[in-house]
């Protein structure tokens, strides 16, 4: 074995072994996916492994990763604690998988929106950090502020209505930023700190996302955050990739100056700093820019081109998918954030996910393999009897109560009610992606429910599109090593496809697919519009559509 520039050569084929490492820093745990390429791939997992926070790090006290709270409403995390875990996890992967010799980039995604508050002096501590201390008590004195408020943060609709009054408008805001503001979202929490506590806010040198303060402190420097990330924070133009200024000078005083820059997904951010080096014994692997959790899943599932989408069936049901172009949802209810693939990317979140499956079950005494049963046994369309199945307050659309409709459906009708409820949860995600104004073809469906296969397939026949089940467990630290393999071949001159990226690996066995059938998706091609119907009359907004539906049944 002869060693070039500090990487390990194998005498199969005279082609370099790299290891890529991705990591995906989650409300709840820090994950961590080794990736093994040899030549020019394709890559294959070599190790994944999790930490998560309450049970590895109690002292914190989190509960689902959230430090104990009073108000309901906010939701914050720890900084210290997530440097913490990232001087636990690392020891782990030496001899799990990772070669240290063969690590040739490092990246990560992070949960979206969450932010990280540093002193005017955290540059230069990150760049001495002393290999013989651990990092967390390294940490804390950088912090202007000793918590980072996370997405779970519903404390600021103020905020957000003085943003969006300031810049003319939801409209306004949503055309240049990819979303209106919404109140997980950075620009808003940002504000609300500045107001809070104006002398943490004047103590405050770099507010960084969660994605740019983990790169920054394995890279020991500042790291720039991508544009998949900063879309998430209702600052950034999403067209020109570059913080807005009249959103940033409408958020907070001097905010200008106390942001990261923002730099393509592919930007080697710098190397491994010494105290990584000398305390884990890592070589200077290259850092690369962390993403969002969700454009990271973008590339963990596969989503390199237009026309093919994620439905994630979980709590929440979430559709996100590719764009070429920046379309923003007139609606207001979607996000437009960057890919890191340098387009763009859609994403409806629908939070009537796996509730309203749940409640239907539980309320009908079911099990899911009656559900599925049932799915198998009764016609497309319901026999045009349609379930409305708002059980909690709906983000998509938006509807701020819980609240059932039913339409020719009797109420003791149990397996009207199965086939009601997922059907209108496939509608309501066809109707509302269409504002991305992209023909979906294929669908990687990934969560818990996606192991339903009768499920799947009223998928497939609601999107006239063809469904593979996603094999990939942690699409985004997946996403992130193979965005860590395609900077790093970028860097060293050798670019790769995204295709030549993902295919093997991060997009799903053709064997898997479930075809719509026509005939049903004819029937649903007649139903959606009536759905839609059902919709508006739900929300106090149009007639009632019950004679057409009778229509239909026959
Ligand atoms: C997206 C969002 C969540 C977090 C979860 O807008 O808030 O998906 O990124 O980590």
């Amino acid at each position: 074995m002869d060693v070039v520039s500090g990487f390990s050569r194998t005498a199969t084929a005279g082609r370099t072994t790299r290891q890529y490492l991705g990591f995906d820093a989650s409300t709840q745990s820090l994950s961590a996916v080794v990736i093994e390429v040899a030549g020019d791939g394709p890559a294959r997992v070599v190790l994944e492994t999790s930490l998560n926070f309450d049970e590895a790090l109690p002292h914190y006290g989190t509960a689902h990763g959230v430090l104990p709270r009073t108000d309901p409403a906010s939701a914050a995390s720890s900084p210290v604690m997530w440097a913490e875990a990232l001087d636990l996890l690392l020891p782990r992967l030496a001899g799990a998988g990772l070669e240290p010799a063969r690590l040739a980039a490092i990246s990560g995604s992070a949960q979206q929106h969450g932010s990280v508050y540093l002193t005017g002096g955290a540059a230069a501590a990150l760049a001495r950090l002393d290999p013989s201390q651990p990092l967390a008590p390294q940490v804390g004195p950088m912090l202007s502020r000793p918590t980072a408020p996370i997405w779970l943060d519903a404390t600021t609709a103020a905020q957000c209505a003085e943003i969006t009054r300031a810049v003319g408008g939801a409209a306004a805001l949503a055309a240049r930023t990819g979303s209106r503001a919404f109140e997980r979202f950075t620009g808003p929490q940002i504000r609300k700190f500045a107001a809070d506590d104006p002398d943490g806010y004047a103590a405050t040198g770099r507010i960084h996302l969660v994605s740019s303060f983990m790169a920054s402190l394995l890279a020991g420097g500042h790291a720039p955050v991508d544009p998949g990330d900063a879309s998430g924070a209702n600052l950034m133009d999403l067209r020109e990739r570059r913080w807005w200024e009249a959103v940033v000078d409408a958020t907070a005083p001097r905010l200008a100056a106390k942001l990261p820059a923002i730099a393509p997904s592919w930007t080697i951010v710098g190397r491994l700093s010494p105290y990584w080096q000398t305390r884990q014994h890592l070589p200077a692997a290259k850092v690369v820019a962390w993403s969002g959790d969700n454009p990271c899943s973008l590339i963990g599932v596969g989503l390199v081109r237009e026309g093919r989408v994620a439905i994630s069936l979980g709590t929440s049901d979430t559709l996100f998918g590719l764009m070429r172009e920046p379309r923003v949802d007139p609606s207001g209810t979607g996000h437009v954030f960057g890919s890191p693939t340098g387009d763009y990317m859609g994403l409806t979140c629908f939070s009537n996910g796996s509730l309203a499956r749940e409640r239907i079950r539980d309320t009908f005494g079911l099990s899911w393999a009656d559900l599925s049963r049932i799915l198998s046994s009764t016609p497309p369309g319901n026999e045009g009897r349609v379930l409305i199945p708002w059980f909690a307050p709906e983000i998509t659309p938006p509807v701020p109560a819980p609240r059932l409709h039913r339409y020719r459906l009797p109420a003791d009708d149990a397996a009207g009610h199965v086939r009601g409820v997922v059907e209108a949860q496939m509608m309501a995600m066809a109707l509302h992606s269409r504002w991305m104004g992209v023909a979906i073809d294929t669908i990687h469906a990934t969560g818990g429910a996606a192991v339903n296969t009768a499920l799947l397939q009223v998928m497939a026949d609601v999107f006239g599109a063809d469904v593979y089940r996603s094999g990939v467990s942690n699409s985004a630290a997946l996403g992130a090593a193979l965005r860590a393999w395609h900077a790093d071949a970028l860097d060293e001159g050798r670019p790769l496809s995204w295709d030549e990226v993902t295919i093997g690996i991060a997009q799903p066995d053709a064997a898997r697919r479930i075809a719509p059938h026509a005939h049903a998706h004819r029937v649903y091609g007649r139903l959606l519009p009536l759905y839609a119907a059902c919709e508006a009359h739900a929300l106090g907004r149009g007639p009632d559509p019950t004679e057409a539906l009778a229509a239909l049944q026959g």
